[in-house]
């Protein structure tokens, strides 16, 4: 084995993206990845899942070179559409205009155009390939080919855990390590159904929003796919508070019961899900949680990042987007410190905190999505959050735009976003609108606890 080798596991989204940032600073990156090539025709399993691209996520494809080849494909959403229960339909726009929305994208183009940029970068990718045991000491790891259950032993020098939030890596560095591991299950899972194109190919309802069913203790939430076809999931408790009569996972079991769920609470969605029964019967619910490690590297022989490090609830949209700002950091650090040890622990001191202030923010939004965004308080406290922006664009900066449209790290958006909160709560208290505010008052308080923040205006 030569310098400057590594060896990462898992060719997901961050593995595939890092293989690419780490061979353009000349390591000869080699990936080793559980599944088969998602090129190879056949392999996929036919649906279309998407995921919401933000500025963090946009800025590491940018510097990966592949920024543009992505958005050929991706579907803007300008903001959140807001499915009443009366069928009644709000759009609450993210930004100030189309230059501040999301972007909803294959997350099968997109691990494929990053797979083809890793190789052209020079890395060299096995498929079928799934870690099973390392032996940190000794420098050999073992894989197994799934498809005939034969091991492959190699040799690494240092090992980078790119293998999602069942990371295998990790579970090996905290067998000889400990690393304090521990996983918060929320005690909500979700499906996901689809709503096709219509008979031309077009989209059946807005195409250029995220559609958000708000329902109190549960939701529904749809994403456009660039073919006319929706991504809808549903999250529901696992089981119902006692007494409420809410819909569950352990309450709705059939298509008959899911059928009379959407009857009674998505209405308007019903008649867009021809598959509502099939699809509710054929995937089981996802789980949903949040990882938490006190350690993310052993040494300079192995270290974690993406879902493999923190894994996190789905609710802001930023599962991806964090783990792509992790790559970036990562190949940050590898450049600033000679020694591996010493990149590894900079990279962990810096991103940590960020990563558990984004856990943070993603549990809170389950609340805000499901329960707030119909709420007149909710509303009142967005239109002045918008209007203190206008008047003090450096200062205050509303909390989803530094969150999806910025890079503040994460902690400072959490931090800022909390005194934001307390001023928008405390002046729009007791009222129905916005007239005969003390702008003046308001001003003096945004100066005194708002620092002037980087990049805003
Ligand atoms: P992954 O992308 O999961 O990649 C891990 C890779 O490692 C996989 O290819 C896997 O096959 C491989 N692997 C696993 N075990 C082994 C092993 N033992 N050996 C070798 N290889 C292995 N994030 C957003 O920012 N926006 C969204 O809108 C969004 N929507 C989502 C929707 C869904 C349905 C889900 C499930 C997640 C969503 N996320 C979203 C989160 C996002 O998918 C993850 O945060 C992101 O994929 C993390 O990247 P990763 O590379 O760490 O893990
Ligand atoms: N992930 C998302 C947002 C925030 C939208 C807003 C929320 C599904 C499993 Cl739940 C969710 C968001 O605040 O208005 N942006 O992007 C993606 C989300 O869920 C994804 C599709 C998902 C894991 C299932």
């Amino acid at each position: 084995m030569g310098a400057r080798e590594l060896t990462l596991i898992g060719a997901g989204l961050a593995g595939s993206l890092l293989a690419v940032l780490l061979s353009q600073r000349g390591w000869k990156v080699t990936v080793y990845e559980r599944r088969g090539d998602p090129r190879i025709k056949g392999y996929e399993s036919g649906r279309s899942i998407n995921l919401a691209l933000a500025e963090r996520g946009r800025h590491a494809l940018r510097a990966a070179g592949v920024e543009d080849a992505v958005m050929r494909q991706a579907v803007m959403m300008r903001g959140r559409m807001i499915h009443g229960l009366d069928g009644s339909l709000q759009l609450q726009r993210y930004g100030r205009d189309d230059s501040e929305v999301i972007w909803s994208v294959h997350r099968a183009d997109l691990n494929i155009t990053l797979l083809e940029a890793a190789e052209r970068a020079g890395a060299t990718i096995h498929f079928h390939r799934r870690l099973h045991t390392v032996d940190f000491d000794a420098g050999y790891a073992r894989l197994i080919d799934d498809r005939d259950d034969q091991p492959h032993d190699i040799r690494f020098a240092t090992l980078i855990g790119s293998d999602g939030a069942g990371s295998a890596l990790r579970a090996e560095m905290v067998r000889k390590a400990g690393f304090g591991e521990r996983t918060e299950f929320l005690d909500h899972s979700y499906k996901e159904l689809t709503i096709p194109p219509t008979a031309d190919g077009g989209f059946r309802i807005e195409a250029n929003a995220l559609h958000i069913w708000p329902r109190g203790r549960y939701m529904c939430i749809a994403l456009p796919n660039d073919e006319g076809t929706f991504t809808v999931t549903l999250f529901l408790p696992n089981q119902a508070a006692p007494g409420s009569g809410d819909p569950c996972f352990a309450s709705v079991r059939s298509g008959a019961e899911v059928r009379a769920l959407f009857e009674r609470d998505f209405a308007d969605a019903l008649p867009l899900i021809p598959d509502l029964e099939r699809d509710w019967e054929q995937h089981p619910p996802g789980l949903l949680g949040t990882l938490y490690l006190d350690r993310w590297h052993l040494d300079g022989r192995a270290v974690l990042l993406g879902d493999a490090a923190h894994a996190m609830v789905p609710f802001h949209g930023q599962g991806m987007n964090c783990a792509f700002e992790d790559c970036v950091a990562l190949a940050d650090a590898m450049d600033a410190h000679v020694g591996l040890k010493d990149a590894f622990a900079a990279f962990e001191a810096r991103r940590k905190p960020n990563a558990a202030a984004i856990q943070a923010m993603a549990l809170e939004n389950y609340v805000e999505m499901r329960d707030r965004v119909d709420d007149p308080d909710f509303l009142l406290q967005r239109e002045l959050e918008l209007a203190l922006q206008q008047r003090h664009p450096n200062r205050f900066v509303p909390h989803y735009t530094m969150v999806t449209f910025m890079r503040t790290p994460y902690a400072v958006a959490l931090e800022r976003s909390e005194i934001q909160r307390a001023i928008l709560v405390a002046a729009t208290r007791g009222r129905r609108d916005l007239e005969g505010l003390d702008w003046e008052a308001l001003a003096r308080t945004v100066h005194e606890q708002l620092p002037v923040l980087e990049g805003a205006g």
